[in-house]
């Protein structure tokens, strides 16, 4: 069954510190929570993963790692969330068999979700919806249009991503997305539970 969580937040360099954010999150009542370091030694990794862990046990918050499987199971994670190019779902479901793991997946076509059914994710993320520079590799802005297009079609759960921010979000959800996730949004924000409680405001008031 598709799931309508609304806002899905990455964590990436926030200014207002990756455990303010966190708490931030949890008290906010969010669904899904990802830890998303680039570029940073891996020793690191775990342990803010580890911090992060705490923060969100015991919580409504589910807490994702991207990418790294071994980093998911050392802190002993909800989920992975993987790429186009990272370690396929049904791999890492076989050498992360454990009961109620989450496994994401990130699409960029309406070709790559379709083809995603097979792998049967969670959920699928559907991006970029708009130019961003927080992710330079993916390919060009789908639009709102095309994901809302996507989303509709999809029998997975989704969650649109790209350059989504509390002006265009109302202009996505019309389009027919249902939960959407930001990093720019909330990371670069020095009040983060406010530009979270925005979006949530936003996302609630499009839903009914
Ligand atoms: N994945 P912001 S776009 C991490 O299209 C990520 O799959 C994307 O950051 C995809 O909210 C993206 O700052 C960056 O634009 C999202």
């Amino acid at each position: 069954m598709k799931e309508n969580f609304g806002l899905y937040l990455i964590l990436t360099d926030p200014v207002a510190g990756y455990e303010t954010t966190a708490k931030a999150a949890v008290d906010c009542g969010l669904r899904y929570l990802q830890l998303r370091m680039k570029n940073t030694p891996r020793n690191e990794v775990v342990e803010m993963a580890l911090a992060l862990r705490k923060i969100t046990r015991g919580s409504h918050t589910r807490f994702i790692v991207n990418d790294d499987l071994a980093v998911a199971i050392e802190a002993d994670a909800d989920g992975i969330h993987l790429g186009q190019d990272d370690l396929s779902v049904e791999e890492a479901r076989k050498q992360w068999n454990r009961p109620g793991k989450i496994f994401g997946l990130s699409t960029h076509s309406m070709e790559q979700a379709r083809l995603a059914e097979r792998a049967e994710p969670d959920y699928i993320g559907i991006g970029p919806v708009f130019p961003t520079p927080t992710k330079t590799d993916t390919g060009p802005a789908l639009g709102t249009a095309e994901v809302g297009r996507i989303a509709l079609a999809t029998p997975l759960t989704s969650v649109a991503i790209g350059g989504i921010n509390a002006a265009n979000l109302p202009e996505l959800l019309q389009a027919g997305a249902d939960n959407f996730c930001v990093v720019g949004a909330v990371n670069h924000a020095p009040d983060p539970a406010a530009a979270i409680r925005q979006l949530q405001r936003i996302g609630k008031r499009q839903s009914f």
